[in-house]
């Protein structure tokens, strides 16, 4: 009886880590997406939507995980119970044609279970990165162009490197190192400056000063005495760099050819430009070095959260002109940049009285535009990031705390009044607003006499889809079912396709899901930049479905709201919202002949949001 069983058990722990992989991978909504279906325009971009979206996935089905905690709760299952002495050990054992050149790693069978352990510890797969050497090559990412562009250096300022760290692995943080000297102008390179934010592991201590002490960049180590997290870390580092620029890095990042001198290029062209890489995708999985798709630029959305988003029509238009040339980007991710020393300081520095993790990236994003500088994407600048789909590390104080503390006090010195907007629809964050003391740094704003958010929405950001005095705020209300317009949630079925424009319940506790914005010109927006949306007219098509998808300023997103009638008209094809087909009540949103029937009528209820 036992007989066929008897390979199964030989071949168990394959199947059981795989299954484990595969469930892992599962939970976290991983399954690569490639872009919607019914794209007529090769620049869009499928946006992943759920319940509690926190991920973005690009048109190549390429999963960007960036400025989030995705909490303790989101690990699959129990995490093994790894001994101390397993944490603390250092099993770098590098393989010298492991991941060359960028590639992945792929593990025999065997070493799955191991894998799988071993991952729970940075959460990424610390054995594939532990064969990789240090130095190990990448290519050569940049466009053509890119190449001459760059080459004369003489005059250039000098800088810092400046990597913080809470217990990261010796292999992610040294192959970060390693690859800033490898591909660093020497003369341009001053130094490196580590920050060991109160790390624990004991590899992280005399050993790695041993390590850096033969580097042959002057390479330095501060310790902090107790845990400050990542904002005043790279406080203590600024402060002792001799460097003209400050370059920040994550602790796990690898940089390509060219990476710096087109950052430090643009400062020495105007040293209020604060500059970021383009950020390549590190895979947690197999540390291959995935090339990123250039035109995305950096906001946010509702709940203040850093998002990707596709550049605007006229950005992508300036960019044919020269692909090379820098591009403005409302804000950064918050890892990779290069600001000028001096401005760093005179524009205040990080607000150091942000804790641990979150929103300074943010913080310092309005800042730099608010008060008189920008912040840009360089696109010979290529650097590798691992991305995470969950925080290693504790959060003293609790999650809920540090995070919304930290955005609370972005809302609260630099949003106007969106941070009323902010506050009403994010109750964690109102909950901590008045624990903030902010008077310091609204001080600062004063002394800066920087712009409004206004003056930055409209200018930084016009695409945005924030609610304005200009534009209706609300809910979208069929009159006939007295049901609300929803935004898409989850991957879609075969009968509503990802994307479908559906209605529900009206504010049945879904609160923001059912919010849009709907502007002068015409774009009925929501959260996340997606649009109300339906296929140009096709004369074939007879009712075409209505869709909510990435906003992108086309003329079919335009939309005509006809008071009197209640009808809302797509511009373009100068058809009406309508119902779906009785047959299907479910089902999606259509477009039809105008003809003012019960079925075509909508009401716009405006809801208050400051
Ligand atoms: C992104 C940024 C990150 C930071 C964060 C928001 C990128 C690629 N990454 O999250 O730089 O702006 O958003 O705050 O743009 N660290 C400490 N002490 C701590 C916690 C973290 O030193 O208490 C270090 C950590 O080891 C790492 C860096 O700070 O080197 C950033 O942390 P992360 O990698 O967990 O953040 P990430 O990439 O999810
Ligand atoms: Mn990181």
């Amino acid at each position: 009886m036992l007989a066929p069983c008897r390979r199964l058990v030989r071949l168990w722990p394959v199947l059981v880590s795989a299954l484990l992989v595969s469930a892992f991978f599962l939970q976290r909504g991983y399954a690569p997406e490639t872009s919607t279906q019914d794209s007529d325009r090769d620049d869009w971009v499928a946006v992943r939507l759920s319940k509690d979206q926190k991920e973005y996935i690009d048109r190549r089905g390429v999963h960007v995980v960036v400025g989030h905690y995705m909490g303790e709760t989101s690990r699959p299952g129990q995490p093994p119970n790894l001994t101390n002495e397993q944490l603390n050990a250092n099993m770098f054992d590098p393989q010298p044609h492991e991941g060359k050149n960028g590639q992945a790693v792929v593990l025999p069978g065997h070493e799955l279970p191991r894998m799988q352990e071993l991952y729970y510890i940075n959460r990424f797969n610390l054995l594939a990165s532990d064969r990789i050497p240090l130095n190990r090559s990448l290519p050569d990412v940049r466009k053509k162009r890119c190449q001459g562009k760059y080459a004369n250096i003489a005059g250039l300022p000098t800088a810092s490197v400046i990597i913080v760290f809470h217990n990261e692995a010796w292999s992610t943080l040294l192959r970060t190192v390693h690859s800033v000297i490898n591909r660093s102008p020497p003369s341009l390179l001053k130094e490196i400056i580590l920050v060991d934010d109160f790390s624990s592991r004991v590899f992280l201590k005399e050993p790695l000063d041993r390590h850096v002490a033969g580097l042959p960049v002057p390479t330095r180590i501060l310790r902090a005495s107790r845990r400050i997290g990542l904002i005043k870390a790279r406080l203590l580092g600024a402060e002792e760099a001799e460097g003209d620029v400050l370059t920040f890095l994550d602790a796990h990042c690898e940089c390509t050819k060219g990476w710096l001198e087109s950052l430090l290029h643009r400062i020495a062209q105007d040293r209020t430009k604060v500059v970021c890489p383009v950020i390549d995708i590190i895979s947690d999985d197999t540390f291959a070095y995935v090339r990123s798709f250039e035109l995305h630029w950096g906001a946010f959305n509702w709940e203040l959260h850093f998002r990707w988003y596709t550049l605007g029509a006229g950005e992508i238009k300036l960019r044919k002109k020269d692909i090379t040339e820098p591009f403005r980007t409302p804000t950064m991710a918050g890892g990779l940049f290069a600001i000028d020393k001096k401005f760093f300081y005179e524009l205040g520095a990080y607000d150091d009285q942000m804790e641990i993790w979150g929103g300074e990236n943010l913080e310092l994003s309005f800042r730099v535009w608010q008060c008189g500088g920008s912040v840009e994407i360089v696109p010979c600048s290529h650097v590798g990031h691992l991305f995470r789909k969950s925080s290693p590390y504790t959060f003293p104080g609790g999650v809920g705390q540090v995070l919304y503390s930290n955005l609370a006090r972005v809302a609260l010195v630099w949003m106007d009044e969106w941070k009323e907007f902010y506050f009403k629809f994010n109750p964690e964050a109102a909950a901590v607003r008045d624990k903030q003391a902010v008077r310091s740094r609204k001080m600062l704003r004063e002394k800066l006499q920087c712009k409004s958010f206004e003056w930055y929405l409209d200018n930084v950001w016009p695409q945005h889809f924030m609610p304005k005095d200009d534009r209706f705020f609300g809910m979208i209300r069929s009159r006939l079912t007295r049901r609300c317009l929803m935004k898409p949630a989850g991957k879609g079925s075969l009968n509503q396709p990802m994307g479908s424009a559906t209605l529900g319940e009206c504010d049945a506790g879904l609160g923001l899901r059912q919010m849009f914005v709907m502007t002068p010109e015409g774009h009925v927006m929501t959260d996340e930049s997606v649009c109300l949306d339906a296929p140009d007219a096709d004369p074939g098509a007879r009712q075409p479905k209505v869709r909510i998808l990435a906003c992108g300023g086309q003329e079919r997103q335009k939309w005509l709201y006809k008071k009197e009638e209640g009808a809302l008209e797509q511009v373009s094809s100068g058809l009406c919202l309508d119902l779906p087909n009785t047959d299907a009540p479910e089902g999606s949103l259509v477009l039809s002949a105008c003809t003012g029937f019960a079925s075509q009528q909508w009401v716009l209820d405006a809801v208050p949001w400051k």
